[in-house]
């Protein structure tokens, strides 16, 4: 499995949320910066409620780096919580339909399912993000770029410009993360019509990444494969419900010959990330066999609409066992805008993972010579 591992640890109203990043080769940019620069964009995003307006997320790296660089061993990165009262907050006994309350009060026999939301909680996602963002820079040192942007606000779809720089540009101007600035205003609309009824919204996000060699991952045993493994690190993302790589469900309704990318050879691209191979199209979004083609590796996550609502759904007291609504205190109306930042986090962490298990060793200076000594060997092939 991946030779990059990620724990976090941290209660959404406890005094932080800590990431644990084990497997960085020594001499990768760290730098509190741009870590902090993905936490605010976690933290933004039209739709999100009063929570975020307490906390103002800054990364504090515990250990595993020294003046700007990551020195190979453990990254402990720490965010520190403002809304701190884990040990006070009353007791919740209404359990939300749609959020991990009920299934989790049962398994761990309590009536008091803060005991379990306050894990469940999204705000976990901080550590995964400043984990991301370490990733980002390990990939970007090989030109490799993650982006991820929100195509879809409930009924409204973005339309997705063809270039990267573009693409980039428009989500990075956009209140929604959006890569279409035409979209924002429906999709501004829609979040508020959902506030407005007590309501919440979902959508998709898209994630892209480019410059990526061929043969990351690997088809030889299934939990190598990096299809699933990508899809397993954006489905755990809280709330998200399906992801497709490439034209995922779309292909199941498409012959064969609509699907697949038909292979070229062009000796003039033999510098680029396909090795002169040149595919036409790319249904199979950059992933064929559990490995990368080189071609854009492309992810779609769809997330569900937030489940606390402030018009609550129907739900049951756990200690009298009486029909009474969930519970609700303060809430996202839509924080689609942030889990796409969460999205790029996760791809950027596997991407990074299959990267150092083609190419890692001990330091960045020897995956690099790994990396260009295959590269020609690829070539010359
Ligand atoms: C969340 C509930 C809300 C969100 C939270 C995720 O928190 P609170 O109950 O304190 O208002 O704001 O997300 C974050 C705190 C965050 O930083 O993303 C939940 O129940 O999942």
């Amino acid at each position: 499995m991946s030779k990059l591992k990620v724990r976090t640890a941290g209660e959404s109203h406890g005094p932080a949320v800590v990431a644990i990043v084990e497997g960085l080769p020594a001499g990768v940019p760290a730098d509190a910066a741009s870590i902090d620069a993905d936490l605010a964009r976690r933290q933004g995003g039209y739709g999100r409620g009063e929570r975020q307006k307490i906390e103002s997320d800054r990364v504090e790296i515990l250990s595993g780096v020294r003046r700007g660089r990551t020195l190979g061993s453990p990254v402990v990165l720490l965010v520190r919580n403002r809304d701190v009262r884990l040990e006070e907050a009353e007791a919740l006994v209404r359990p939300r339909p749609g959020h991990a309350d009920l299934a989790g009060a049962l398994k761990y026999l309590t009536r008091d399912c803060r005991d379990i939301l306050e894990r469940a909680s999204a705000r976990e996602t901080a550590g995964r993000v400043a984990a991301g963002a370490l990733a980002k820079a390990l990939l970007a040192e090989f030109g490799v770029e993650v982006l991820a942007y929100v195509v879809r606000i409930g009924a409204v779809e973005s339309h997705v410009p063809e270039k990267m720089e573009e693409r980039r540009k428009c989500r990075d101007a956009s209140d929604l993360y959006s890569p279409d600035p035409k979209a924002d205003r429906a999709m501004k609309a829609a979040i508020d019509e959902a506030r407005e009824a007590g309501n919440t919204l979902g959508g998709v996000i898209e994630c892209v990444a480019t410059g990526l060699v061929p043969g990351l991952g690997s088809h030889v045993q299934w939990t190598r494969k990096l299809d699933g493994r990508l899809a397993r690190a954006v489905m755990s993302i809280q709330a998200i419900k399906g992801v497709e790589i490439g034209l995922g469900f779309a292909a199941a309704a498409k012959r064969g010959s609509e699907v697949h990318d038909p292979i070229t050879y062009d000796p003039s691209k033999r510098d680029g990330p396909t090795l002169g191979f040149v595919r036409p199209t790319n249904g199979a979004g950059g992933l064929e066999g559990g490995m990368t083609t080189g071609q854009p590796l492309l992810v779609r996550a769809a997330m569900k609409p937030i489940s606390t609502l402030r018009k609550a759904l129907a739900s049951v007291n756990l200690a009298t066992k009486k029909a009474e609504e969930a519970a609700y205190e303060r809430s996202d109306v839509c924080a689609v805008p942030a889990a796409s930042v969460v999205v790029e986090a996760a791809v950027a962490t596997e991407l990074a993972g299959a990267m150092l298990e083609k190419f890692g060793g001990d330091s960045l200076g020897e995956m690099k010579a790994s990396y260009d000594a295959w590269r020609r060997s690829a070539q010359e092939l």
